[in-house]
Order: C-alpha cells, then structure tokens, then sequence
C-alpha cells in the first residue's frame, strides 16, 4: 500500500539499514544518498522514507513529504558546493525509471548539457 514499507523495495531496505548506503543527510522524513552509479562528480538521490512509486505519486499522497524532498535537494546541493545542479526525477520506464521507490537525483560538479538524452 502506498506509504508503507514495502518488502521487496530496494530503498525501503536503504530506509530500514538493512542495505548500507553512503547516507550524507537525513531528516525525519528524508533519506539522502549517494548513487550506486554516479553519472556526475556529485550524484546524490533524495528519497522519502515513505514508499511511493514515483514523484508524482508522492506529491500526490503526501505533498508535505514531497515538499521536505525538494528542500532536502537544495540542503545537498549547498553542502555539497554546486552553484548549478540538475534535479532529475525519472517516471516511468520510458524516462529510465528502475527502483520504483520516488527519489530525485542530484546532480552537478561537470558542465550539464540541455536538452538530456
Ligand atoms: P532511476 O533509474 O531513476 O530509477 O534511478 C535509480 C538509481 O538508483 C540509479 O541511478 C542507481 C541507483 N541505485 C540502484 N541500486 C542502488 C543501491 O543499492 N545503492 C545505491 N546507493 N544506489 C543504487
């Protein structure tokens, strides 16, 4: 359901310390890590400690978590020193969605090129 916990949720297991992650923030209702798979000298993913799928879903059924998510890539941008970074948030299977836990990507430190591929 959403908002739980879910089993089989690779982030969740982030969330509850049973898989280790390079956390570099955490509030009450955000977790804030560092990408398995850096794509940029500063990738950080910013996730809510609730389970939705996606990013819209979230700003669906908990728009105050939602909200706690944006602020928490601004609090990582700043401690990380990036006066530009890109926030990425990928729907869907299309978009290069893989973990369908919501989270937004951090991303910054190189030159960042528009449109994205
Ligand atoms: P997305 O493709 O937008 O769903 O992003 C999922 C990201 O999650 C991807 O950039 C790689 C990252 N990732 C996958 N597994 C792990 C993991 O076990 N630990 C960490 N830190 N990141 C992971």
């Amino acid at each position: 359901m959403a908002g739980e916990p879910q089993d089989d949720c690779l982030f969740c297991k982030i969330v509850a310390g049973h898989i280790p992650a390079t956390v570099v923030r955490e509030t009450e209702t955000t977790l804030a890590f560092r990408d398995i798979n850096p794509q940029a000298p500063t990738h950080i993913l910013v996730i809510p400690k609730v389970h939705y799928r996606d990013a819209a879903a979230l700003a669906a059924g908990a728009p105050e978590v939602a909200a706690d998510v944006l602020r928490e890539t601004q609090a990582v941008a700043d401690e990380e020193k990036l006066d530009s970074y890109r926030v990425v948030f990928n729907t869907g299977t299309g978009a290069g969605q893989t973990v369908w836990h919501a989270h937004g990507h951090v991303l910054g430190g190189r030159g960042l090129e528009w449109p994205p591929g």
